[in-house]
């Protein structure tokens, strides 16, 4: 008898971004369905932070995170999977780039792969100069990660000058809320 076949998985990260329509709801709920996707099993979630837009464009503040997936489906099919999310959270593209958007989700690094195809470059083009995705990467991945083409995320990291401009948000509503205001008056 031969034993089924289960195609490898691979770890792959993705970053979160939006700054519309409730910005931290779009990506609480766009892990969730990073989870639900079928081929893919999420791994770690970062914290969510509040990052200065970058770009020609005068827009709102972001809110970004990044999540590692293990994944059976191939870039493609992966990058596919992303782009339905964006569209299912009323993602209207104007031509405008980098625009506001209510969810962008840029895949990151696919394993050890790197791919130059017409829509689809990996490892994202952009990561190596951006802290609104190397910190909170590096808050769920190895420091010692190496990013194909591009170093080692700890050198990255070091190499950023606005390492901290991303601003750690509190976990959930009800974190927000232990957090210790002043002391009533007794
Ligand atoms: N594409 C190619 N490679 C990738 C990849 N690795 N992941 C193609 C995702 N998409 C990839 O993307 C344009 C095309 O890139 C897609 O058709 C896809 O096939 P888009 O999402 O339609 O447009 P965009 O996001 O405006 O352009 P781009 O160049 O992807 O922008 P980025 O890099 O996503 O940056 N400031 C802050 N603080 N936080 C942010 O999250 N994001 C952006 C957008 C600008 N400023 C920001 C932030
Ligand atoms: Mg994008």
């Amino acid at each position: 008898m031969t034993a089924p076949e289960h195609p490898a998985s691979v770890m792959a990260y993705i970053g979160l971004g939006s700054n519309l329509a409730n910005p931290r709801a779009q990506v609480r709920r766009a892990m969730d369905e990073l989870a639900a996707l079928p081929g893919c099993t999420l791994c770690l979630r970062s914290s969510l932070y509040a990052t200065p837009p970058l770009g020609p464009v005068a827009q709102p503040e972001f809110v970004n995170a990044v999540v590692s997936l293990a994944t059976t489906l191939t870039p493609l099919e992966l990058l596919a999977a992303l782009q339905g999310l964006e569209r299912e959270h009323g993602r209207v593209r104007d031509g405008t780039r980098w625009g506001p958007r209510t969810l962008d989700l840029d895949l990151l690094i696919f394993d050890e792969l790197q791919l130059q195809l017409p829509g689809l470059i990996v490892p994202h083009p952009e990561l190596a100069k951006r802290s609104f995705v190397l910190v909170p990467l590096a808050e769920i991945a190895p420091v010692r990660l190496l990013i194909p083409g591009h170093g080692r995320l700890q050198d990255l990291l070091a190499a950023l000058p606005d390492r901290d401009a991303p601003r750690r948000l509190p976990e959930t509503a009800a974190a927000a809320a232990a957090v210790p205001g002043p002391q009533a008056p007794a």
